[in-house]
């Protein structure tokens, strides 16, 4: 089998040039609450109407961002690699895409779709969610962030492990190294691992190799 020699996994550090809040080290809370708190299944059977809030205002962020030099260069990575670049994501944000990445695997999921619990539909979504708009597949008013939230599973993780277990380079780009499956990806890798993030991660010592900065700048710097 021919899997992608190089892997590249992206999380919030990569788009927080772009202005988006990272999780951990926005250092803030929003509306009082702890980020990680409200992107979970409990927080949404508690208080939907706080989580919508959360993602409503998020996907109107998203709606202002623009993607940087950092995503820009891992376009041009695919455009040199083509199929032997694998690009993973956590973000939910879809900066990749409009830097020009064709193939963007979101383990996480996306800001832009919601999901209708009611049918199993997914749906293309810029609109907010909190007045409680009905399916345009069956009617029903349960559509929820399409978002993966803790105690939930990632989606493709199958071909995620099988590209790892194959490529020669996995270089993880801008995340905390502290929220699995991805933490772990690094162990998965059979070829060599590059970290790149502005400081060393929490999981920093498994890679055999560590730079940091902006991904502003170390991206362009790796991918050239
Ligand atoms: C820069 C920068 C710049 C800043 N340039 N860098 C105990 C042990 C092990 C596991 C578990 C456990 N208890 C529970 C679990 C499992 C749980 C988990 O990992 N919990 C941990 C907290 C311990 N995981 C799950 O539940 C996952 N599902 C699961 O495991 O299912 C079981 C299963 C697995 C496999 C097969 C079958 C079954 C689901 C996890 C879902 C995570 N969801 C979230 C929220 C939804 C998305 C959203 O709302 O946007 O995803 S949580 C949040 O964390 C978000 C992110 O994608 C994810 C990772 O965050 P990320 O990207 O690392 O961001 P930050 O903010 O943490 O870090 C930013 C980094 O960037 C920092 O390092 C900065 O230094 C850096 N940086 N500026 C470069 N300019």
């Amino acid at each position: 089998m021919n899997g992608p020699r190089v892997v590249v996994l992206t999380g919030a550090g990569i788009s927080a040039e772009s202005g988006l809040a990272t999780f951990r080290d926005s250092g803030g809370l929003w509306e009082g609450h702890d980020p990680m708190q409200v992107a979970t299944p409990e927080a949404y059977a508690d208080d939907p109407d706080l989580v919508l809030r959360f993602y409503d205002e998020r996907r109107d962020a998203l709606a202002h961002a623009v993607p940087n030099a950092a995503h820009l260069a891992l376009a041009r990575l695919e455009d040199a690699l083509g199929d032997d670049l694998l690009l993973v994501t956590q973000n939910v944000d879809d900066l990749h895409e409009r830097a020009g990445s064709r193939r963007v695997h979101h383990v996480h999921g996306s800001l832009r779709s919601a999901w209708c619990t009611a049918c199993d539909e997914r749906h293309d979504w810029d609109g907010p969610l909190l007045h409680r708009p009905p399916c345009p597949a069956c009617g029903a008013r349960d559509l929820r962030p399409d978002i993966v939230w803790f105690g939930e599973v990632p989606h493709g993780l199958p071909l995620v492990e099988d590209a790892l277990e194959e490529c020669d380079l996995f270089v993880s780009i801008g995340t905390s190294g502290l929220v699995y499956p991805a933490a772990a990806f690094v162990h998965w890798a059979r070829g060599s691992t590059l970290e790149l993030n502005l400081e060393p991660s929490a999981g920093a010592t498994g890679f055999a190799q560590s730079r940091q900065g902006p991904a502003t700048v170390l991206v362009p710097q790796w991918v050239e």
